[in-house]
């Protein structure tokens, strides 16, 4: 039977996306590595088209801020791109048009009643930082980092509410070093996806630490892309390689950023292995002393997996400890080729309620990208997207469970507003609550964007509770 999913009178309702994803090259001191990626191989992305105009954030973001206002949202996240908040890489010192612009999307922010999150690092690494210094791998990147923060919270401190140290940190490892599918696509790098995964942590830590420091009275936390990990079947074998899953991708992150401490279970196995990262006592200290007020979680897709069939040989890889499961039956959403099961967002929120002292939490980033939504425009030329509007639905009524059940979430953000460019695949997956038309850059609200409009309203929506089984 239908019920009121209702969610607390304050409750975020809003989305996320970052700078390089929608600002565009405009008036960049310098080039990330997603930039020069796409220059030196446009061909990698789908249909050749790159982050050089995007969603063209830099010149929109009135209307847009107006839009997001009129489908009903009360935050936003993006991300301030260090290669274009600062001139001298080395210093941290400032562009005066980057932080004239930037504070100018603050404040319009402010205007339209929309609280913002201002996350700092979106996979957007200064190209000339890989080149001369090995990007991740380096401790002295992982200073420039704190710079950049430090320079970042100066200038705007003062004027934003809540701040996020990286999105999804795991990703820049496991795309960048172990599996290959974003720049610089290193394939069998697991020594130093380690490296990366300890350095990416500290450099949290640190700006953590300086924000926490210069008291400007508001709050900060890390984004993280928690893919719970989900045995096979019951057998020993299976449950240790869901252990190890989740101890390497999910909680090398998860347990620094709220515990101050790494994993055992992840520790113990690369002593053994002699792949632990290299780490002093000072650099430990600041991750144990300087730990988040709260955590964003982006859930997509949970993780399915099995003991190993593969020999641990050659170098050294987190496969030698579980394989990928391809579960017979799973829900698809096969555009992007990810498993939807929405019951995970509850799995994450018990979790977090039960093993990480009931941190205050939000979700940072949910939702469907779908491919040639073209053919769902009505005569009126507005896009029916009823699957996704379905999607949202069971995610938030389970999330709705673990709400009432006493978890700590305060919010939910989608992913995205308004229909942006993304690593590699470009514009092929849309995910808006609003359409962007690449030729004239029109924005049209989408049959989801009025749908959020009254779920603001109404704080909830209609759903048959019967499925939350
Ligand atoms: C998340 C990223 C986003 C965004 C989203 C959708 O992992 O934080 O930046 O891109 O995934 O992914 P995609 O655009 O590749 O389908």
């Amino acid at each position: 039977m239908e019920q009121k999913v209702q969610f607390p009178e304050n409750f975020w309702w809003g989305a996320a996306t970052s700078g390089p994803q929608t600002e565009g090259w405009f008036e960049k001191r310098h080039e990330n590595v997603m930039d020069y990626w796409y220059r030196t191989r446009r061909n990698d992305f789908f249909n050749g088209v790159g982050p050089d105009v995007a969603s063209d954030f830099y010149h929109k973001y009135k209307e847009d801020f107006a839009m997001m206002k009129q489908i009903g949202m009360n935050s936003f996240r993006t991300s301030i791109q260090w290669s274009r908040l600062i001139k001298d890489l080395e210093t941290g010192e400032p562009d005066e048009d980057a932080v004239a612009f930037y504070k100018d999307v603050i404040a319009e922010a402010k205007k339209n009643g929309i609280i913002l999150v201002m996350n700092l690092h979106h996979f957007d690494l200064p190209i000339e930082l890989f080149k001369k210094y090995g990007g991740w791998e380096s401790k002295h990147v992982v200073d420039l980092f704190a710079k950049f923060a430090r320079t970042a919270f100066e200038c705007f401190g003062k004027d934003v509410p809540y701040w996020t140290t990286f999105n999804e940190p795991m990703v820049i490892p496991e795309a960048g070093y172990l599996f290959g599918f974003h720049y610089p696509k290193y394939i069998g790098k697991g020594k130093e996806a380690v490296q990366v995964i300890f350095n990416l942590n500290l450099a949290s830590a640190k700006a953590v630490e300086i924000y926490h420091s210069m008291d400007l009275g508001g709050e900060i936390g890390i984004i993280m892309n928690l893919t719970p990990a989900y045995p096979r079947s019951d057998s020993k074998e299976d449950r240790e390689a869901a252990a190890f899953a989740d101890a390497f991708f999910n909680y090398s992150f998860v347990d620094p950023a709220v515990n101050g401490t790494f994993p055992a279970l992840l520790t113990d196995i690369l002593k053994k292995d002699h792949v632990l990262w290299d780490a002093d006592e000072k650099e430990l200290e600041t991750i144990r002393n300087n730990t988040v007020d709260f955590i964003g979680v982006n859930y997509y897709q949970p993780k399915r997996v099995k003991a190993p069939e593969g020999k641990q040989e050659g170098e050294w890889m987190p496969t030698w400890y579980y394989d990928e499961y391809d579960m017979p039956g799973k829900r698809m959403n096969p555009y992007r080729g990810w498993e939807i099961y929405p019951k995970a967002i509850y799995d994450i929120a018990k979790n977090i309620q039960n093993n990480y002292h009931n941190v205050k939490w939000f979700i940072s980033e949910n939702g469907m990208g779908v491919e040639g939504e073209e053919k769902y425009r009505d005569e009126n030329g507005n896009i029916q997207d009823d699957y996704r509007i379905d999607f949202y639905k069971e995610h938030l009524a389970w999330l709705n469970k673990a709400i009432q059940e006493g978890s700590n979430c305060f919010g939910y953000h989608a992913w995205t507003a308004f229909d942006c460019w993304s690593w590699n695949n470009a514009y092929k997956n849309r995910y808006g609550f609003i359409a962007v038309d690449l030729n004239d850059q029109k924005r049209t609200i989408k049959k989801s964007g009025h749908w959020l409009k009254q779920v603001t309203e109404d704080h909830g929506f209609l759903y048959d509770t019967d499925q939350l089984k």
